[in-house]
């Protein structure tokens, strides 16, 4: 994917017409969109397919499983045309690089959790999550919109890796603080599919970015 809006959009809706109604609306200003559980439950896998026609789509199933069970859950997600996949880091090493080894390295790491129990079990093991990401050789890591003197903290450990970062918007952060501490991406929901005009947020929202890139 190709960072020329530095929004990726998370479409957080269960159903298969209002995921293709928002993402038709908002694709030209974002430049990748984010899948998770409920979408994926409630629309079925071949969603990530369809979603793949429209915008490199980038899997949330924040995979924390066994070596054998993540290589099994990346290898359905990126046979259904996921570009990209995330994962927690916590249960070790040997599961992260299963995952790397499934997804050619298409892989995101989640560090600090942007909500307020984030902080709880998330944050004190952040930098350690984020140099395990580095090691293992994934494509970047998660970080939150929310604390944006984290997402400095963290780009300083990762140097290069992309960093992608939740919650901007409904959660408190702001795109142009986020990316101005060092994201690569914001990613934004319920500011997007929520607003009024889906397809004016995400334009405005990637005219902030743009101009904090
Ligand atoms: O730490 C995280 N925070 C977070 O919000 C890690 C995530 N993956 N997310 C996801 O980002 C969350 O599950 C949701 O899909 C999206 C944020 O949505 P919104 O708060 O912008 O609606």
């Amino acid at each position: 994917m190709e960072r020329r809006n530095g929004v990726i959009l998370a479409l957080d809706v269960t159903s298969r017409e209002e995921a293709i109604q928002v993402a038709e609306a908002v694709r030209d200003h974002v430049d990748a969109i984010k899948i998770n559980w409920p979408l994926i439950l409630g629309a079925g896998p071949d969603i990530i397919t369809e979603m793949a026609r429209l915008r490199p789509v980038i899997c949330d199933m924040k995979i924390a499983d066994i070596p054998n069970t993540n290589r099994l859950i990346v290898e359905q997600a990126m046979a259904r045309g996921a570009e990209a996949v995330i994962c927690h880091g916590f249960a070790g090493a040997d599961s992260v690089r299963a995952c790397v080894n499934a997804a050619k390295g298409q892989v995101f790491v989640l560090t600090e959790m942007s909500h307020p129990g984030g902080k709880q079990f998330t944050a004190p093991v952040a930098e350690e999550l984020a140099l395990l990401a580095k090691d293992v050789g994934a494509r970047g890591i998660v970080a939150p919109a929310t604390r944006p003197e984290r997402v400095a903290e963290l780009r300083k450990l990762v140097g290069g890796l992309e960093i992608i970062s939740p919650g901007v918007g409904a959660q408190g952060g702001k795109a142009s603080d986020t990316l101005r501490s060092g994201a690569t991406y914001v990613i934004v929901g319920r500011a997007i599919y929520q607003a009024a005009d889906p397809r004016e947020a995400a334009r405005m929202l990637s005219e902030e970015a743009q101009a904090a890139l």
